[in-house]
């Protein structure tokens, strides 16, 4: 008895090492605020890989009914590569980490009455018990204080253009700055600067790494931006040491995982940006300012497109679900 005692003493510290180190989980410290789900409540307690996804995709990011239709996909890609995956949305005064389908579908038909939760709104929407949709800033707050180290998305938030003079910068890149969580994404949409977010991004000291064949910075609907990232890497194993490398010298920052968009549906890429500049000129006509701005750009997008940029849409959330399941399960591997 004593043995084991003794054995399983050090398999427990062991454990909290690893947890403080933080890819491996420990639900006993998790905050009141965090309701976990059955099926993630159970893969953080065995230590398996799961993966984060966010909210502000499904109310401000796609239409009823397809953003539903979407985040069911997405969540079995992330399934299907060998994660659990965590949709994570504040409901009712809870960060509810993995969510039921009947929330998915609360939130699909929500859409932009659901708050747009970022760093800024998290207290107020919590503590007014708010459904609240997050950003990227929101959900990598969430994910971390769950213990997960990756979160698959679409694209980030940036540097919009004109910031020079409006100083609308997204608070997803400061986010990427102090919460160590790995963002998988189709890089930025071309609504931003991007130079100008990359430039920001190595401000903050976050690495922005090419994922695949090439080393340039994705754009969104298209795999080229003109624009070299800083870092390139070709598997789910790089990516996974270059994480676990960052969490082992306690870097608190994270990591942008940039994906190109699948080869077979950036071909509509150059009618996509055109649709892009259009609704970027018709928001300064308007005056569109703030937090409605990615919103309303997105929403124009798909409608000039008549559609058709949110196939392509849909289909590079799902590859970059893929990609985030596959560095997890790697991660997994690689602990302790
Ligand atoms: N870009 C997209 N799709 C999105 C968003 C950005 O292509 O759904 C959402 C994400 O939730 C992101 C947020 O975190 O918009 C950024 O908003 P803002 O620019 O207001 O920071
Ligand atoms: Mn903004």
């Amino acid at each position: 008895f004593v043995q084991f005692a003794r054995s399983s003493a050090s398999r427990s510290a062991i454990r909290c090492r690893a947890g403080s180190r933080g890819y491996l989980h420990s639900t006993a410290s998790m905050s009141p605020y965090i309701e976990l789900s059955p099926r993630v409540r159970e893969a953080l307690a065995n230590d398996e890989p799961v993966v984060a996804l966010e909210s502000t995709i499904i109310s401000h990011g796609m239409p009823y009914p397809q953003n539903v239709d979407t985040a069911r996909q997405v969540e079995q890609a992330v399934a299907k590569h060998g994660s659990t995956p965590a949709t994570i949305a504040l409901i009712d005064g809870k960060i509810h980490v993995g969510l039921s389908d009947e929330n998915l579908v609360h939130l699909g038909k929500s859409g932009r009455s659901a708050v747009k939760t970022s760093r800024r709104d998290m207290a107020a929407v919590l503590s007014q018990r708010l459904l609240g949709a997050t950003t990227v800033s929101g959900t990598m707050i969430a994910a971390h204080m769950a213990g997960i180290r990756i979160f698959a998305t679409g694209g980030i938030g940036g540097v919009h253009r004109g910031a020079e003079l409006t100083m609308d910068i997204s608070a997803d890149l400061t986010e990427l700055g102090r919460t160590p969580v790995a963002v998988v994404c189709a890089g930025a949409k071309s609504i931003l600067d991007l130079p100008k977010t990359l430039e920001f991004l190595e401000t903050q000291g976050v690495p922005v790494i090419a994922y695949g064949k090439s080393r340039e910075f994705p754009a969104f609907f298209s795999p080229r931006s003109g624009l070299l990232a800083p870092w390139h890497i070709q598997t789910p194993e790089q990516a996974a040491s270059l994480i676990k490398a960052s969490t082992d010298i306690g870097l608190q920052t994270g990591q942008v995982i940039a994906v190109p968009i699948p080869e077979e549906h950036a071909e509509s890429s150059r009618i996509f940006e055109q649709a892009v500049d259009r609704a970027v000129g018709e928001a300064e006509k308007d005056g569109v300012r703030g937090k409605e701005s990615t919103p309303f750009l997105l929403k124009r997008v798909v409608e000039l497109t008549k559609g058709a940029s949110l196939v392509a849409n849909i289909a590079l959330v799902k590859n970059n679900a893929r990609v985030a399941s596959q560095i997890a399960v790697s991660l997994a591997s690689m602990a302790v």
